[in-house]
């Protein structure tokens, strides 16, 4: 009779705190899952994932650098739309300012068609180096949805294929109608990032494997016609951080061409304002730079060196 009680009383207890409702949720609810591969100038990836938390993971079994950055298209726009109207604009763009001609370049941009404007770029998984694996989560709603690399080699976009029989390193897949049954991830520590004031860490960024939250407190393009976004590299004694600072803007001759002057090893794409992506890092101890695909990322406060020990 008195074990009888007692268990009641704990079963009250823990119905009260919720504690049943959040254990069988947990255990039932989790993240999708979209696994990537880069090998050469390819992605490997599934067609279609369901709508919800989903956690894609770049694995660059390839020598070059790559990155996947996410984009929802707008209603009946595809990968062919985006290779036969953005990725020639953009080489073309491209080819005018390695030659210095802003003005010729300008005037190519000007050729982008309309829907352009319409892209969401969603994050996506960031700057990683040959041999590792970026992961992130992101919430996924229904619609057609493209993963493009535009890291550059010999001044060629990854998603400019110049041969036409063959698309370049972009991946289209479609996210149907459909339950929501997933979880949020949990975090360790929070970082927000914003045009006014950069990057803010909140929390500790320890040795070993963890996971943070990237909020987007404000977006706004910048002079490269993009927003900010977030990617992780490992320093050493050989390479300066003004270095890394020139090279993250695409549209400088040299800028974004893999190989880089550092190893990347995470990243998170941009994303509108009021968003949050989840990034997953396995830190050993040493030095590392959270830097963004910005032009001048240190006067934006947007480059920041960090320590991680034992
Ligand atoms: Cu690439």
């Amino acid at each position: 009779m008195k074990t009888q009680s007692r268990t009641t009383f704990l079963v009250l207890v823990l119905l009260a705190t919720g504690c049943f409702a959040d254990a069988s949720d947990s255990a039932v609810r989790k993240q999708n899952e979209m696994k990537i591969v880069a090998k050469g100038l390819e992605f490997i990836a599934p067609a279609e994932v369901s709508p919800g938390w989903t956690r894609f993971q770049l694995d660059n079994r390839s020598e070059m650098l790559h990155f996947a950055v996410l984009q929802k298209m707008p209603e009946g726009i595809g990968i062919r739309q985006q290779q036969e109207q953005i990725a020639p604009v953009f080489q073309q763009g491209m080819n005018h300012l390695k030659d210095g001609d802003v003005d010729a370049a300008m005037a190519a941009f000007g050729n982008l068609p309309e829907w352009f404007g319409e892209i969401v770029f969603f994050g996506g998984p960031g700057l990683i180096s040959p041999g590792q694996t970026a992961t992130i989560y992101v919430h996924l709603e229904p619609g057609r949805y493209l993963l493009e690399c535009y890291v550059k080699t010999g001044g060629i976009f990854h998603s400019y294929n110049p041969d036409k029989s063959a698309y370049g390193m972009v991946h289209e897949f479609y996210v149907p109608e459909g339950e929501d049954v997933t979880a949020k991830p949990e975090h360790t520590s929070t970082i927000t990032l914003s045009s006014n004031n950069g990057i803010k860490i909140d929390g500790p960024i320890t040795s070993g494997p963890q996971t943070i939250a990237v909020t987007y407190a404000d977006q706004k393009t910048y002079e490269h016609f993009l927003g900010h976004d977030l990617h992780l590299a490992k320093l050493d004694e050989s390479t300066g951080t003004s270095d890394l600072a020139r090279w993250m803007n695409w549209m400088l001759p040299g800028g974004l061409e893999t190989p880089a002057p550092v190893e990347f090893i995470a990243g998170v794409h941009e994303m509108p304002a009021g968003n949050t992506a989840y990034l997953e890092v396995d830190l050993e101890p040493g030095d590392y730079v959270w830097i963004a695909e910005v032009p001048d990322p240190a006067a934006k406060g947007m480059l920041k060196t960090f320590s991680v020990r034992n």
